[in-house]
């Protein structure tokens, strides 16, 4: 019996190889009795993972979409079963000679590198549960806060919660002490409730980080990266961009002047946090309205065209999937379409920040989205669904490499299908918009409305990482997180608080990724790479003339090249992966494609501003002058 089932497993064991590793088949046959231990041990420890990845991915559903005590309970203890199943899998893993493949099989000398690390499972029971109880905990506050409506005593008012609620005043009041009130009340229900949380999960983070051989827990998230030298990367990048930043930073505080004159609103100073648009002031293409520059062109806003056409939530996600499809990419699962949630429940609370699922059994992924309908969450939903493309087609590998070449690769995907999108032609194409002006102020128009988007956000994705990388190496001393935090608000974005801010307050924590242990540095990485990637699937597609212009809707060889890249996984290191969509080019990060793409818009923002301060100085970060 115990023969036939290790017969078995070893006949699985040579189909599996086969397809993971050519070069594995080779020393199969040969007669190294070890390596072929280590081959079954790699095969069925991967369907046990997927299974425990599965029922872990079950009970955190279950969870972030009904947010009750009970359900936490059940996720708390998966967790605690996980890290059982990751130390397990550890000390097998670790039992081999492993290192010994690094020359002759690279695949699996990163499939056991990548078994070999212990994450948090490092931290005792006890301290896990600990660290896992205070990430739902914090998860909980943010997803549950609620803001009063302003002027009110009545408890029955404080109902606003910040989708759709808050999202939809900061998008759309233009009321300087309205905007003020939820922006400083948003920040007193989350950030503030949360700090004692959040100064013991920076300790028990940093704990586990310690025990896997790191310095502190920043340089474990860096890991994913791969790369020795990944902050002077990052900051080179920054670097690039950041004068181009500068030009769109002056050009909007001009306009922001005009539009609240009696703000006294500082010509060489920073941009009051609440006015652009945005809980966070990470993306502003919500305030294109005042800072318009010929409002003659009009910039139709396709979310009127949405509204009179009556889309709901359901029409948009297909909308987005035919995109997909339409370059010969993978269709979403009869799974996908029944288990996915796409409009808030109005019976529980639940998670609304969107999110993505891989449930692990080649069929079930789903999207988790409180959607409106409007243009935002359009872009939102083709971002969402680049992570579900990503699942499907690196479903065939084994469980350790179902994931982005690094994470800002998973978070480029969809955003790239969506700089196609948001074209003019592509917009007038789908019939989003009525018509398409041709000339140079159309033009403008249209990369000014992108650039509040695509550059506006660049320093933010770089400083939420660099205050937790300061944070978790102690830098940032617990005295001090708030007014550094608003240091690097000042330094980076330009950017100034209407009220007061104390050390009391933990602004950085009214964002969902620090309160929910979400890394931020991926989506300065996708912002850099999905121009990147828009460049190559364009040259593969044939597009002639500027950058801004291409959409590679419907063509099948950008298709193949993107599939080509996403179904590698994490199976390659990145720059491997980025060579592969370059077809060859480049294997580095390059903000080269991202300036291409805006050129026009810089050398008109360069006019506009002709004198003009750019950048700003301020004497306290803590408070707008
Ligand atoms: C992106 C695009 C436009 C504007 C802004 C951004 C940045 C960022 C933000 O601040 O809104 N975007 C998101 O947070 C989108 C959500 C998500 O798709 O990135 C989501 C975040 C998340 C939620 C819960 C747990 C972990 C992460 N990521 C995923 O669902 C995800 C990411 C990688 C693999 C699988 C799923
Ligand atoms: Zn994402």
């Amino acid at each position: 019996m115990l023969f036939l089932t290790s017969l078995v497993l070893q006949m699985m064991c040579l189909i599996f190889s086969a397809s993971v590793d050519n070069r594995v088949e080779r020393y199969k046959s040969g007669a190294i009795r070890d390596k072929e231990a280590a081959l079954k041990f790699l095969e069925v420890n991967d369907k046990r993972a997927a299974e425990m990845a599965n029922k872990m991915a079950i009970s955190t559903w279950k969870y972030q979409s009904n947010l009750t005590e009970a359900n936490k309970q059940e996720m708390l203890e998966m967790l605690q079963e996980q890290a059982q199943f990751t130390k397990e899998t550890w000390e097998k893993a670790t039992s081999f000679a492993w290192k010994d493949f690094k020359e002759s099989y690279a695949t699996v000398y990163r499939w056991f590198k990548k078994l070999a690390v212990l994450g948090t499972a490092a931290l005792s029971e006890e301290k896990l549960n600990e660290l896992n109880k205070l990430s739902a905990d914090m998860q909980d506050i943010y997803a549950k806060a609620k803001v009063c409506r302003p002027n009110v005593t009545d408890n029955a008012k404080c109902d606003l919660a910040i989708e759709p609620e808050l999202t939809e005043m900061l998008m759309n009041s233009r009321d300087y002490d309205l905007l003020k009130h939820i922006w400083a009340g948003w920040r007193d229900a989350t950030g503030k409730e949360m700090k004692d949380k959040f100064l013991r999960y920076v300790e028990l983070s940093n704990e586990a980080a310690v025990l896997n051989g790191f310095e502190d827990a920043g340089e474990m998230w860096r890991e994913a990266y791969e790369s020795e030298t990944f902050q002077d990367e990052v900051e080179d990048l920054w670097k690039t961009i950041e004068p181009f930043y500068k030009q769109l930073h002056a050009y909007v505080r001009r306009k922001l002047i005009r539009q609240y004159p009696g703000a006294d609103i500082k010509p060489d100073g920073p941009i009051p946090a609440h006015l652009l648009g945005n809980m966070w002031a990470q993306t502003w293409g919500n305030i294109f309205d005042v800072v318009n520059p010929y409002p003659e062109k009009k910039f139709v806003d396709v979310t009127d065209v949405m509204l009179e056409k009556k889309m709901t939530p359901l029409d948009m996600f297909k909308m987005s999937e035919d995109f997909f499809t339409s370059l010969g990419l993978i269709e979403m699962t009869p799974e996908f379409w029944r288990r996915s949630i796409i409009e808030k429940p109005t019976d529980r609370e639940m998670v609304c920040h969107a999110s993505a699922w891989d449930f692990y059994d080649q069929k079930d992924f789903r999207i988790k989205m409180c959607t409106r309908v409007n243009m935002e969450d359009l872009i939102t939903i083709h971002h969402e669904m680049g992570h579900i493309e990503y699942f499907q087609q690196y479903a065939k590998q084994p469980v350790v490499f179902r994931d982005g070449a690094n994470p800002g690769f998973h978070e480029a995907v969809g955003d790239v299908l969506a700089l196609s999108v948001a074209t003019p032609n592509h917009l007038k194409k789908i019939g989003l918009l009525k018509e398409v002006f041709e000339d140079h102020e159309a033009e403008i128009n249209n990369l000014l409305s992108m650039a509040l988007d695509k550059i506006a956000f660049v320093p933010f994705g770089y400083l939420i990482d660099v205050w937790r990388w300061k944070v978790f190496s102690g830098e940032i001393s617990e005295e001090e997180l708030n007014s550094k935090w608003w240091d690097l608000r000042l330094k980076y974005q330009g950017l100034c608080p209407p009220v007061r801010r104390t050390d009391e307050d933990l602004d950085a924590a009214s964002k969902y990724h620090v309160a929910a242990d979400v890394p931020y540095i991926r989506y300065f990485v996708s912002y850099v790479i999905q121009f990147q990637f828009h460049k190559a699937l364009c040259d593969a597609a044939g597009h002639e003339g500027p950058l801004h212009k291409c959409d590679i809707y419907q063509n099948k060889e950008a298709g193949t090249l993107l599939s080509s890249m996403l179904s590698l996984g994490n199976s390659v290191h990145w720059k491997a992966a980025m060579s592969v969509i370059t077809e060859g080019k480049t294997d580095k990060m390059d903000a080269g494609p991202m300036l291409e793409y805006f050129r026009p818009l810089m050398e008109w923002l360069e006019e506009q501003n002709e004198g003009e301060t750019i950048g700003w100085t301020s004497e306290d970060p803590m408070m707008c002058p």
